[in-house]
Order: structure tokens, then sequence, then C-alpha cells
């Protein structure tokens, strides 16, 4: 058999907050259910998910650089940092790993600041405005993607 694919997640400043605050605009589900979700899915599919939250741009630049001594590909919710950061742009494009952005809520439905992103440009694919499901979505993509 050959060796399972592997996912690293990663999850930008703030996401921690979910499921306790603002529920109208992010809805309920937490990030632990998201990940538990993301974590029965991947086994499902003889995957393997490592998950890691920051609220620093540095520690996920930190990681994103780790992670192709483990992973096979990246799933990120780059959060506000997406609408902003050359850098974590910079360090998903140095990885060489197929990356795929996930957005809960429809950036382009938001204010105008939220419709650019910067990792957009370097990722396979972008899933936005499905909420939490959009993660489960783009995890199989990616896995699709890698030959699972
Ligand atoms: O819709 C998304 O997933 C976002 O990446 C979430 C970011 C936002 O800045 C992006 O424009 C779109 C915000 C993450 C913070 O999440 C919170 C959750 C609960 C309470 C406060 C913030």
């Amino acid at each position: 058999m050959s060796d399972p694919r592997r996912v690293l997640v990663v999850q930008g400043p703030n996401l921690n907050l979910l499921g306790t605050r603002e529920p109208e605009v992010y809805g309920t589900t937490t990030l632990d259910e998201i990940h538990a979700d993301l974590a029965a899915a991947a086994k499902a599919w003889g995957a393997e998910v490592e998950f890691f939250q920051s609220n620093h741009e540095g520690a996920l630049i930190d990681r994103i650089q780790e992670a192709p001594s483990w992973a096979d590909g990246i799933l990120i919710n780059p959060a506000g940092l997406g609408h902003t950061s050359v850098s974590l742009r910079d360090a998903l494009a140095a990885t060489g790993l197929p990356v795929v952005e996930v957005h809960l809520s429809n950036i382009f439905a938001r204010e105008e600041f939220r419709r650019h992103s910067t990792i957009s440009g370097v990722a396979l694919g972008v899933v936005t405005g499905l909420g939490p499901i959009g993660y489960r979505l783009a995890l199989e993509a990616l896995l699709r993607h890698l030959g699972r």
C-alpha cells in the first residue's frame, strides 16, 4: 500500500475564537469541531492531517517553512493575513507544495478590503463562503489532486 497523503491545516489569526464570538458572521461551529470533522474525513480517505493555529504571522511562517519535511499539501485559512501578507504568500510559494485556500465567509460579498487575497495567486484553488463544510471540500480537492 502507498504512503498516506499528509496535509498540514493552517489556521490564521483569531480563528481560535470561532463559535464564541460573531456567530452571525462566522457561525457557531468551533475550531475544534472543524478539526474533528477534518480528522474524521481524512481517516475515511486514508490520509493524515495535522493542525496548526496561531495569532502570530511569524509563527505561521515558521510552521509553513517546516511543512515540506512532513506534508504533501497545505490547506490554509489565512484569516485577515490573507488580505495583507506578502510574507505568508512567499512562505507558501517557497514550500513548493500544493495549497488550497479556505474562507468560511464569502470574502467577495463583504467589505472591499476583503476582496483581495495575497494567497490565491499561489493556491491550487479557493473555497470561500461555504462555512465549515468548505474545509472538508477543500481537503477532498487537495487529496484528489495528490492522487489519494
Ligand atoms: O471567512 C473567513 O474564513 C475569514 O478568513 C475569516 C477572517 C477574516 O478576516 C477574513 O476576511 C475571512 C477572520 C477570522 C476571525 O474569526 C473570528 C471568529 C469569531 C470571532 C471573531 C473573529
